[in-house]
Parts: structure tokens; C-alpha cells; sequence
């Protein structure tokens, strides 16, 4: 038996936020960015997860050289705090020039402007210190599907893949797969499609997944078999864990609150699947409630991390000898009601009540 694992907790800066929403401003006062590393470490957390321009802002308007250093000296800030970039995401929905999508644009000077930015960010990961980049695909794909040639899409992701893979003799590729939001037909919605690109790629061993629990959730999808099946083929790069409570606009909501057995099964595919061993970080990409006051708001992290930790304690004492009984007796009622006592009832409790 492997000794337990001892996860360690990441976070991206934008999880901190101000409260605003398609349909109403800021709500909370901002907090400086740089204030944001201090907290890390106070909330249980060590991974820093970046968009290119949270390690180099405005890195559009400066030189590839430019941008390297200032990178360097966020990597230096990063390891005197004693925090760690766990990857860079080129932020491709924002510009003007990813206004139809970055990669899939059906401009030339966009693609052009997609894969210059994704160099800058391979070159930013570097410089700050991580192995990998996370493609959120956010606008590659169409509000109307006559809008652009799928087949050719999917082509044109292929190849900016093994463009980056050659770029860089070391990096890795996270594919995080999103089914919808901001553009309503995404490309690339799910774990099988992110792998399937992985396989056709020219170097498999580096192309991987991220799996966030509420885009899966949006695909109509198991959270946890999205994972188990990365972990089958060894791509589960990193996790956004979170919840979404049905098929809505993306709701970041804390890991467990809206499904806590869903939580509970993604905890035990990652517990099962070895997940961390290999320093792989727990992300939590959890957005606070607009309705909380205050400044920086950082309860949803510890809510989410605790929730996170209970969880293991519960997939730790789940009796794996007597799941396997009732799995030989195929008697899944039984399983069933234990899975959920379980769940509902501590220890202690658990032996005193006796229906
Ligand atoms: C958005 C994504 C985003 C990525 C990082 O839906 O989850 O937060 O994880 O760009
Ligand atoms: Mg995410």
C-alpha cells in the first residue's frame, strides 16, 4: 500500500474577485494583484495557476525579450514566497483578434495573432518556471455551426498542437475541455475529444487534459469518469474542481455544495487513480458568491479546499472489502445505502445508530 497521498491546493488569481456579472459592475473593491501571493500560503494553498497576461500585463505591447524578463521576475517572487507556477494559459478570448476565436478564426491575421501569443505564453512558462500550458478553447468554436468548417477546425487545433510541441522541446499541453461558453458550440467538449487530439498528436506523452468538474457537469457528463478515463491513459494533468448546479451558464460553484456524491466520486477516482503522487495539484476554480462582502473574499478557496479534505477522509475510511462484497453479490441496493450512510454519517455515529 502506497502511503496516503498528501495533496497539495492550487488556485488562479481571477478566483479572487470583484463580484461582477454579464449584468451588473463590480461589487467588492479590488485587490491588488501582487496582494494576492500572500494569501496562498495562509489558505493551505502552494500552486499558482496563470493567464499569460496575470504573470506579464499587457504583454501585447512589449517585445518577446521584455516579456521573458519580467516573467523571470515573477518566477523569482514566486519561489522567495515559496509558491509554484503550476502552468501559464494563453488568454485567447479577450483581444479584438479572438473575437471569432483564436486557432479556428476564419482569419488569417487572427490564427497569425493566436499562435504569436501562444508562443509568448510557452515562453512565459518557462520563464516563470512550469511544464505546461492549459488550453481553455474558450472561443474556438461558432454560434451558428454554419459560421465555420468543423472538419478544418479540428485540423487547424491539431496543428497548433504539434507547432507548440515543436516549439518547445519540453513543454506540455493541458487541453481543458469546455462544451459551451462564451461561444455556444464549442470544439473540443470533452475529456474523449481532448485525448483523441492528444493521440493524433505528434508527441502523445506530452498532451494532456484538465478536467473542471462544472464543464463536464455542462456536458451532461460524470465529472469523475471524465477523470478516471484521463487517469486510465495517464493524461490527467491538472483538475479544476468545482460544481455546477445543472445545465446553466458556468457557475464555479464550491466543490461538493451542489452534488456532494458527485464530489465524493471524484475524490475517489483521484484517491484510486494515484492523482498527486506525482506532485500533480488539486486546482480549485471556484468563483465566491456575488453577495459576499468584503475584500479580498477568499472563503469559497477554504470552503472548497475543507469540503476537498473531508472528502478524502471519507473515501479513506469507504470499506473497500465491502464494496467489493456487495460488487461480487451485485447487490448495488446495498451498495447503494451504504455509499450514502456513509456519506451522511460520522464515524462514531454511524456504529451507535442502529435503525
Ligand atoms: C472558464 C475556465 C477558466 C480556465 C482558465 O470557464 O474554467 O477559468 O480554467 O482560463
Ligand atoms: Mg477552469
Amino acid at each position: 500500500m502506497p502511503s496516503p497521498t498528501v495533496y497539495r491546493f492550487s488556485f488562479g488569481p481571477w478566483n479572487i474577485s470583484e463580484g461582477a456579472d454579464p449584468f451588473g459592475p463590480n461589487v467588492r473593491a479590488m485587490y491588488p494583484h501582487e496582494g494576492k501571493f500572500a494569501l496562498y500560503q495562509p489558505l493551505g494553498f502552494d500552486g499558482v495557476q496563470f493567464h499569460d497576461d496575470d504573470v506579464v500585463p499587457g504583454l501585447d505591447r512589449l517585445s518577446p525579450q521584455q516579456i521573458v524578463t519580467k516573467a523571470q521576475a515573477v518566477g523569482q517572487m514566486l519561489r522567495n514566497q515559496g509558491l509554484e507556477p503550476e502552468f501559464v494559459a494563453p488568454r485567447l478570448w479577450f483581444a479584438e483578434q479572438t473575437i471569432d476565436g483564436g486557432y479556428t478564426s476564419n482569419s488569417e491575421g487572427d490564427r497569425r495573432y493566436a499562435w504569436e501569443r501562444t508562443q509568448r505564453s510557452v515562453d512565459i512558462a518557462r520563464a516563470v518556471g512550469c511544464k505546461a500550458i492549459v488550453l481553455w478553447l474558450a472561443r474556438e468554436g461558432s454560434y451558428i455551426r454554419e459560421a465555420k468548417s468543423a472538419m478544418l477546425a479540428y485540423e487547424r487545433l491539431l496543428a497548433v498542437v504539434n507547432q507548440t510541441l515543436a516549439y518547445d522541446p519540453e513543454i506540455q499541453i493541458w487541453i481543458e475541455p469546455k462544451p459551451n461558453e462564451p461561444t455556444d458550440m464549442a470544439y473540443v467538449p470533452t475529456a474523449g475529444h481532448a485525448i483523441a487530439l492528444a493521440y493524433a498528436s505528434q508527441d502523445p506523452r506530452r498532451v494532456k487534459a484538465l478536467i473542471e468538474s462544472a464543464h463536464a457537469l455542462l456536458a451532461n457528463l460524470d465529472p469523475s469518469d471524465e477523470m478516471a478515463f484521463c487517469l486510465a491513459h495517464d493524461k490527467l494533468g491538472s483538475v479544476h474542481l468545482n460544481d455546477q448546479n445543472g445545465l446553466k451558464y458556468d457557475q464555479d460553484k464550491n466543490f461538493g455544495t451542489a452534488n456532494l456524491r458527485g464530489a465524493f466520486n471524484q475524490v475517489l477516482v483521484l484517491e484510486d487513480g494515484g492523482y498527486g503522487r506525482r506532485g500533480e495539484f488539486v486546482g480549485l476554480d471556484v468563483k465566491a458568491m456575488r453577495t459576499q462582502r468584503g475584500a479580498p473574499v477568499v472563503e469559497h478557496l477554504k470552503s472548497s479546499r475543507k469540503l476537498f479534505l473531508h472528502l478524502v477522509e471519507k473515501a479513506r475510511s469507504y470499506d473497500r472489502k465491502r464494496v467489493e462484497e456487495y460488487r461480487r453479490q451485485r447487490d448495488y441496493e446495498a451498495l447503494e445505502l451504504y455509499t450514502m450512510e456513509h456519506l451522511l454519517l460520522g464515524g462514531n455515529y454511524a456504529r451507535a445508530y442502529t435503525p
